[in-house]
């Protein structure tokens, strides 16, 4: 057990700790794309994907770093797609909410709100008709259960019993649009895939041993049954909606509520569970964190000393 979370706990702390370099490092201006950190949200990515194995597809849209790290994209190929370069992981054409791992499972992601949740469906879909077992995680914004076409895949999910996972990762807004503006009072997304047909269940998406037992209650739901399945999980982002700072002066989130969440913080919540069970766990944590800091430093290097493409290759792969 203490192996496994030691395990988790790394894969978390280190998204934690290339986010916040890419926030650090993100007002030198050489990333020139928009960057949406998942900064507060790590547990939901974690756990779900420590539940997956490696010919399990994810898919995810524009806050994607998360889902990528955790389902085994490569560092270094994301990084050097965050700078333009042309060994990034979609050859620096994409940028930070285009990433793609194929090797690892990590579909294409696209930021067109909702615009994922559809293919992953296809993507399932397909798998079947291959008679391929493989579960498809699809995750997704509360904002995109506003999209018609969240529900119009669900249904299909749901009529065709397809191995879907749906995550969907509730922090509350959509850009600076608190749920009060957008949807009707107690409006769910969990109610509105149990009126598609799909079973589900909400938790706490700053507590990973919650996440990790409910997302595996819900693969085990989905290989018994060969049904899709929902999960809700609440969560919270840190800083601003896009891009590397911190946006509370604009007073659209509560200051009471943003303690309550960074009193959760999902690696402070992990570290206390892991100090009380093993009473080693603050040096080892030393040592993860040295190991994780020299990968950082590598493979942003990695990235900045990489070539960007040739105008050539720039045009190829395109279609219009
Ligand atoms: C169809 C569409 N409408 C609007 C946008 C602009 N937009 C980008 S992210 C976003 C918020 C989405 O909120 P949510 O799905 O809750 O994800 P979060 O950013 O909170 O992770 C919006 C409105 C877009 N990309 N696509
Ligand atoms: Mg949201």
């Amino acid at each position: 057990m203490n192996k496994n979370l030691n395990k988790i706990y790394s894969k978390m702390i280190r998204i934690r700790m290339i986010e916040q370099k890419i926030a650090s490092m993100y007002a030198e201006q050489e990333m020139r794309c928009p960057v949406h950190l998942s900064i507060g949200q790590e547990a939901v990515a974690t756990g779900v994907c420590s539940q997956l194995k490696t010919n399990d597809i994810v898919l995810s849209a524009h806050r994607a770093h998360a889902h990528y790290l955790a389902k085994g994209g490569d560092l270094k190929k994301m990084l050097s797609e965050l700078y333009g370069k042309e060994n990034g992981c979609v050859m620096g054409k994409g940028g930070s909410m285009h990433l793609a791992d194929l090797s690892a499972g990590f579909y294409p992601a696209v930021p067109i709100v909702g615009s994922t949740i559809p293919i992953g469906v296809g993507v399932a879909f397909a798998n079947k008709m291959k008679k391929n077992s493989n579960i498809t995680c699809i995750f997704l914004g509360d904002g995109s259960t506003e999209e018609g076409v969240f529900h119009e895949s669900l249904d299909f999910a749901s009529l065709k019993n397809l191995n879907i996972l749906f995550v969907c990762e509730n922090n509350f807004y959509s850009v600076y649009s608190p749920m009060n503006v957008r949807q009707f009072e107690n409006r769910s997304a969990l109610n509105l895939a149990k009126s598609h047909g799909l079973q589900g269940n909400r938790g706490d998406g700053s507590s990973i041993i919650e996440v990790i037992k409910k997302t595996k209650n819900g693969i085990n739901y989905i290989k018994k049954n060969k049904k899709p399945f929902f999960l809700e999980f609440q969560t919270y982002r840190f800083i601003e909606h896009c891009g590397p700072n911190n946006d509370d002066n604009l007073k659209y989130r509560d200051k009471s509520e943003i303690e309550k969440w960074l009193d959760k913080d999902p690696i402070k919540l992990i570290e206390k569970y892991m100090s009380k069970k093993n009473k080693k766990f603050i040096f080892e944590k030393e040592k993860i964190i040295s190991k994780i800091n020299l990968e950082i430093k590598k493979s942003f290097n990695y990235a900045k000393n990489s070539k960007f493409p040739s105008s050539k290759r720039l045009k190829e792969h395109l279609y219009g």
